[in-house]
């Protein structure tokens, strides 16, 4: 493709490679005088066609004894025109000079009213347009183009009987023209050219080829290993099996994902879409809750470039505000539990491995779900359940003996008794796991005064005042 400036871009066919060669000639543009050292013969063939004559050309020979390969005559400045319109001539019996009508190797068959040399070294050179409007004509005559001598005859050439696809050179030496084959009276023969051809010849122009290697397009890679990854906690700590999961609060706080690592691969992490590592491993050190994706590109310079399946870490926070290392437990117990509720507690982590061993255990609140939002609290806090010291609430307290006794939640089965201040035992009572942990009291008959409830569940207990009104 041809730009301004006398320069050139060349795109390249999809999927092609190898080399492409562009020749490109520098000519002298308006040169005034002949090409040193041609020689121009006429050779008589009457009504030879053009294209015959193009082949015959190069069979002439040459007069000067250098043996160069003839052709159809181009004539590229009025200097070279009149050199070569005196090969043609000849004297009429009037004794006037004439000049044989001689085919030149110009021709627009291949482009309508595009003019190009068609042989020689100029092959391919345009040297004139044509407007068979005539309107550029200027008194009848088409004007140069910037670099293109033509000769053209008044009002040609016109492309009469729109066949006229052939130039040759009139006997008062103006071009004409013509049809490939004309009357035998039209054509007396052809001039033929020589030199310019040779690579040796003093040249009045130039030409230079530039190569462009155009690359193979990457091959396609071929038996590329794609990554697997793999989590691994920093520790054993039984969280509930799952090393998609972390839990800001408790268990491993660190996790390592890595991949098999292959000889020849770079590896490169992302984290929620951004780079965060290279290697073969990576460390994921969450410091809030959240939703994470992971993934591992593997690298090869063969061209592989394979990306992992995303792998996702839910990381929740279930430490308890305002604690001392409390954590949040959802417990569903499998046991007298028709309806299959769940329960929030709360408790110190060293009693988590304990509730971790039940099934309907699992770390956090039982509403929190992954996602940037997860330390959200979609209970009613106010039902979460403490556990890890017994809490009892006797009301009313003070009473006249009648009175109920509120006990948090336990797995344990919990043993209540009442006892006056000197230790005699006033009443007893048991509470499954599981039972309701109301316990109701009527003891008007009692003697006014304070009374204790100790409540225990063989490990931990806790004593509770009550009081007694007459
Ligand atoms: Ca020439
Ligand atoms: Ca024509
Ligand atoms: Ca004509």
């Amino acid at each position: 493709m041809k730009n301004a400036n006398n320069t050139f871009s060349y795109t390249a066919p999809a999927g092609f490679s190898g080399t492409v060669s562009f020749t490109y000639t520098i000519r002298a543009c308006g040169t005034t005088t002949a090409p040193a050292g041609h020689s121009y013969v006429f050779v008589s063939a009457p009504g030879i066609k053009w294209t015959d004559a193009v082949v015959a050309a190069e069979s002439a020979v040459d007069p000067s004894g250098l043996g160069r390969k003839g052709y159809l005559a181009t004539i590229t400045s009025e200097a070279e025109n009149v050199l070569a319109y005196s090969a043609t001539q000849f004297t009429l019996p009037n004794g006037q000079p004439y000049g044989h009508p001689s085919w030149l190797g110009g021709s627009d068959a291949s482009e309508e009213g595009v003019w190009r040399w068609m042989t020689g070294p100029e092959a391919g050179m345009q040297f004139s347009g044509q407007d068979l409007t005539f309107a550029s004509y200027i008194d009848g005559f088409l004007p140069q183009l910037p670099c293109g001598y033509h000769k053209w005859a008044n009002h040609e050439p016109n492309n009469s009987n729109g066949v006229e696809n052939y130039l040759h050179l009139q006997g008062q030496n103006q071009w004409n023209d013509y049809p490939n084959q004309v009357n035998t009276a039209d054509i007396d023969g052809y001039l033929v050219e020589f030199g310019g051809l040779e690579d040796n010849d003093p040249d009045f122009f130039s030409t230079a080829t530039v190569t462009i290697t155009v690359g193979s397009p990457t091959p396609p890679a071929t038996n590329c290993i794609t990554p697997t990854v793999s989590i691994t906690p920093a520790n054993c700590t039984y969280t509930g099996g799952d090393a998609t999961k972390m839990y800001l609060g408790y268990g491993s706080q660190k996790s390592t994902l890595k991949v098999t690592a292959v000889n020849g691969y770079t590896y490169t992490w992302k984290r929620n879409g951004t780079v965060v590592g290279t290697g073969s491993s990576y460390s994921f050190t969450p410091t809030t809750a959240g939703n994470y994706t992971f993934t591992v590109t593997a690298s090869n310079t063969s061209g592989c470039s394979v990306t992992s399946n995303m792998t996702s870490i839910c990381v929740k926070d279930i430490r308890v505000p305002n604690t001392c290392g409390w954590v949040y437990v959802c417990y569903t117990p499998s046991f007298c539990n028709p309806n299959n509720n769940s329960y929030t507690l709360y408790m110190p982590t060293c009693l988590v491995p304990l509730y971790m061993c039940l099934p309907g255990s699992k770390l956090g609140t039982c509403s929190m779900i992954c996602g940037s939002n997860a330390r959200m609290m979609q209970d009613d806090e106010s039902t979460y359940i403490k556990v890890g010291e017994f809490e009892a609430k006797a009301y009313p307290n003070p009473s006249n003996g009648k009175f109920s006794l509120e006990i948090p939640f336990s797995i344990d089965n919990i043993t209540v008794r009442m006892v006056d201040i000197s230790g005699r035992m006033i009443d007893a009572k048991e509470i499954k796991s599981g039972e309701t942990r109301k316990v109701d009291y009527n003891l008007q008959n009692m003697q006014p005064g304070m009374y204790l409830i100790q409540i225990t569940d063989g490990i931990q207990s806790v004593t509770e005042k009550v009081f007694i009104q007459p």
